[in-house]
């Protein structure tokens, strides 16, 4: 059995990770971390550590208490968080990327995944069926990190042998734990307010279509590419990945299918301007191909199962409240 690390584990994708990766695992083979015990579901789900992921003892102490061999950074400052603190983000984003890529590079663990994002494609990219290979001139803090982050990811496979393998994640929408600081945060928050039975102001105009993927979509991917053999990984920058694109206008007509009294309104702000220098949608035929990457969800069915699971969430809190 691999012993995993995650690193920012009470984040929106690292506590389902957690989850998903002590199910495969064992939950004795998988330590959670992270720099506070924001989530106590994931702190108290088994071996959780406090590490900070700019600190190389902190990291390299972690993973030599604990024999790991595989790491899963998901640490990471967001877009919009990015642009209002741009040395912040990069210090984040970098500094944690090359503790884990020398970790490897120096025979501490034998495995890594990093996380990329559309956010490393910008205006000048071909913004419908955007290519694995093109033009990438991202004009946001946090995409100039990734983008530079794969670079480095494929210097230290090609350079070092390090098996590094990372995805370019659209916008994430899950249920369990709130996204904090991106663009497409706000294709999760329409459905709390929804559910609640709120009126929803987005930040975005009603006609900005953007990649998105369910959770679970998301997670199946993490886990595949990282169990996938060797040879099949031929691309050690970050795969292309897809399911769906969408705009607000879409997501809320297909909410009032279940919430006919559901409102929108719309008063864009700073993120307007990140979400339209990202692409519309996205040609994943890389990652189809080469190791087998298909997505279960449609905005159909992943809004069926984000109502029914935010109706039960909410419905709990109150009983217990
Ligand atoms: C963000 O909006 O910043 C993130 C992303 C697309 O990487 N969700």
């Amino acid at each position: 059995m691999p012993k995993v690390l995650i690193i920012g584990a009470c984040g929106q994708i690292g506590s389902e990770l957690t989850f998903k990766l002590k199910e495969i695992h064992g939950s004795e083979n998988v330590v959670a971390s992270d720099i506070n015990y924001n989530n106590l579901d994931v702190v108290n789900s088994g071996i959780f550590e406090i590490v900070d992921a700019q600190d190389y003892s902190s990291v390299r102490d972690c993973v030599e208490k604990h024999d790991i061999d595989t790491v899963y950074l998901m640490a990471a400052m967001l877009s919009a968080t990015g642009e209002k603190y741009p040395m912040r983000a990069w210090d984040l984003n970098m500094t944690s990327l090359f503790h884990v890529l020398n970790l490897a590079k120096d025979g501490f663990i034998d495995h890594v995944f990093w996380p990329s994002s559309i956010a490393v494609f910008g205006p000048t990219t071909p913004a419908t069926e955007t290519p694995q290979h093109t033009t990438m001139e991202p004009t946001t803090v946090y995409g100039i990190t990734k983008q530079v982050g794969e670079r480095w990811c494929e210097y230290y496979h090609n350079k070092y042998g390090v098996d590094v393998r990372s995805l370019r994640y659209p916008g994430l929408i899950s249920w369990k734990t709130k996204p904090g600081g991106g663009t497409t945060d706000y294709a999760v928050e329409i459905y709390h307010q929804a559910v609640q039975g709120n009126p929803f102001e987005c930040f975005l105009s009603e006609h900005t279509e953007l990649p998105m993927m369910f959770m679970e979509d998301a997670i199946n991917a993490t886990v595949n590419i990282m169990k996938a053999p060797s040879e099949t990984i031929k691309i050690r920058s970050s795969y292309n990945l897809a399911a769906m694109s969408f705009t607000p206008l879409d997501i809320s007509e297909v909410i009032k299918t279940h919430i006919p009294d559901f409102k929108i309104t719309y008063n864009p702000d700073f993120r307007q301007h990140i979400a339209d220098s990202w692409p519309k949608s996205i040609d994943d035929s890389s990652a189809r191909a080469d190791w087998n990457w298909h997505h279960e969800y449609d905005l159909e069915k992943m809004t069926t199962e984000m109502i029914s699971q935010l109706r039960k969430q909410y419905q709990d809190s109150e009983i217990n409240s």
